[in-house]
């Protein structure tokens, strides 16, 4: 029975002894012992009574157990919904209970915050630690090392990803089969990736860029990654010779950079360096060209839309923009009052279509609406203009969004907790430029009428529902906040007079 995603990066390995992935304890996982342990896996969510179209929640440390996890899911039709290890109990509870999941995942020492929220919502927890030890792998152990692979439709759910809002909500992102596999696809070839290549990973893969984009598309090569649990700049200067590509977010670059050891002779014989999920600066781009010779391919990407658009593996890598649409995506740029197209040249809003786009967010029909066209476009958010031979130069945002070392902030969600604080009459987050992560955090703080708000425990609160890469790095009290006459607070404002706050020499600033 067909399962396009599961037969053609997964079950077309059936039987390859050849390595899949290398570990950092020198070991080796070849094609086939992965898809066993996949196998024994997809047995366990069967045999617990969870049927195709259900969602698994994982919040799991990087392992080789935690990637058979996912390719378990897709042989037996499971929605796989895996979530940032950074995440709080509190954050981790909304989305088991919006997403429904049936199944959570988790590592030991969360099991006694987790356990009573997954029962009290009907879900079963199993538990998967960081060494691969667990009840997960004990059940699966015993279970038979070949699974009949479950059916599915290109059109049927294969994961859901859930990404903040403006709203301060997050929305799960439903994404398909044919989703996924057409942008593996797509990257594949694109990139030139074959079974040869040897991917260095040092992405989490909890979300699009280390598990749909690096994993995926290593998969649909049959290629092997070298499998980092995370981004370490020794190991990553120590294994650099063993590999033929690798795959970052901007503060790669600018942390490998800042290494002396990081040289043109090793990295001699690599054949591909990608950089997305954030702005990669220009100076970032051509500091790299003089230290190495390579010229990063830039990619731009989201997790409603996989890659949208990437720089050429042939052509010109044209520093500062994220190059032309993929093949078989369309990208206009649209104005975001009226929606309609601008002529070449103009700045407005991107939007995409394509098999890459989104099914819609997980029962939240009104932000779908407002977000995917009934004739399939995107809106994406993000603005842009074209240049005269085709590249697409990100210049700005059209949302309040953060990103912080390739992770997204939405303010709302943090000011929804500022403002809740006592002596606290309003509130707003804003990005500034950070040296090591791109942008940081910075909370205002306005207080109530003679009110005297503590930050330090301002700061703790926050601390206690958000995960860690959301806290703000600083809080600062000030009289008011700059409002323009529809009362809108003035957010470019606030982030001109405060982008030095953190003083950085040379910046990745987002502000593009
Ligand atoms: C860690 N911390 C962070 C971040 N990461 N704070 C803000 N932003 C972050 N990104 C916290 C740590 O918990 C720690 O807190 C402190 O900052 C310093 O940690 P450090 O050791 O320096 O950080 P790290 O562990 O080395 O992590 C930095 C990192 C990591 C390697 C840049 O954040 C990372 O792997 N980022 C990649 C994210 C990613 O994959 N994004 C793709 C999303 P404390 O000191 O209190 O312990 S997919 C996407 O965006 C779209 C679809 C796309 O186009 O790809
Ligand atoms: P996410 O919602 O986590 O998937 O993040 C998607 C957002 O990351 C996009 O809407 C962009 O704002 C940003 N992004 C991804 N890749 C790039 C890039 N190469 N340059 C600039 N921004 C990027």
């Amino acid at each position: 029975m067909p399962n396009p995603l599961y037969d053609q990066l997964f079950g077309v390995h059936a039987g390859k002894t050849t390595p899949f992935l290398h570990l950092q304890d020198g070991s080796t996982i070849n094609h086939a012992e992965f898809l066993a342990s996949a196998a024994q896996i997809a047995h366990v969510l069967g045999q617990s009574g969870m049927t195709p179209g259900d969602r698994l929640a994982a919040q799991v440390q990087k392992s080789p157990e935690a990637l058979a996890l996912y390719a378990a899911c897709v042989q037996a039709g499971i929605v796989f919904l895996p979530l940032n290890t950074a995440y709080t109990t509190e954050e981790l509870t909304y989305f088991i209970e919006n997403s429904g999941a049936k199944k959570v995942v988790c590592d030991k020492s969360d099991e006694p915050q987790l356990l009573p929220i997954a029962e009290s919502l009907g879900a079963q927890l199993e538990t998967l630690n960081a060494d691969g030890s667990g009840t997960l792998t004990d059940h699966a152990a015993t279970m038979p090392v070949d699974f009949p692979t479950v059916a599915r439709d290109p059109d049927d759910l294969a994961a859901f990803l859930y990404t903040s809002g403006t709203t301060g909500r997050s929305k799960g992102a439903m994404l398909t089969q044919k989703n996924l596999l057409s942008n593996a696809l797509t990257l594949c070839d694109l990139w030139r990736f074959t079974s040869d290549d040897v991917l260095l990973h040092a992405l989490p893969i909890f979300h699009t860029h280390g598990l749909f984009v690096a994993t995926n598309v290593t998969l649909a090569a049959g290629g092997a990654i070298i499998f980092l649990p995370k981004f370490d700049l020794d190991q990553m200067i120590g294994l650099m010779p063993k590999a033929t590509t690798m795959m970052g977010v901007p503060t790669f670059y600018t942390r490998l950079l800042d290494d002396l050891r990081f040289t043109r002779d090793l990295t001699a014989h690599m054949r591909l360096f990608v950089s997305g999920s954030a702005p990669l600066l220009t100076d970032t781009h051509l500091q790299f060209e003089a230290r190495t010779g390579h010229r990063i391919l830039e990619r731009y990407g989201m997790t409603e839309t996989n890659m949208n658009t990437s720089n050429p593996y042939d052509g010109e890598r044209r520093a500062g923009t994220v190059g032309f649409p993929l093949p078989g995506v369309e990208l206009k740029i649209t104005d975001p009052n009226g929606g309609e197209a601008l002529p070449q040249g103009g700045v407005g809003q991107i939007e995409v279509r394509g098999p890459n786009v989104f099914k819609g967010y997980w029962k939240m029909p009104e932000k779908t609406a407002t977000e995917l066209r009934e004739d399939g476009f995107f809106i994406t958010g993000d603005l842009a203009r074209i240049d005269e031979d085709g590249y697409v130069h990100i210049v700005g945002r059209n949302k309040d969004l953060i990103i912080s070392g390739g992770y997204n902030i939405y303010p709302k969600e943090i000011e929804l907790i500022l403002d809740e604080q006592p002596g606290v009459k309003e509130s707003a987050v804003i990005g500034v430029p950070h040296s090591d992560f791109g942008e940081t955090v910075l909370g205002l703080i306005v207080p109530e009428p003679n009110a005297e708000p503590d930050l330090g425990t301002i700061a703790e609160a926050a601390k206690k529902s958000l995960a860690r890469f959301k806290h703000p790095k600083k809080l600062i009290l000030i009289d008011e906040l700059p409002r323009n006459t529809m009362g809108k607070v003035q957010k470019n404002t606030l982030r001109d007079g405060y982008r030095d706050i953190f003083a950085p020499a040379v910046s990745q600033s987002s502000a593009k």
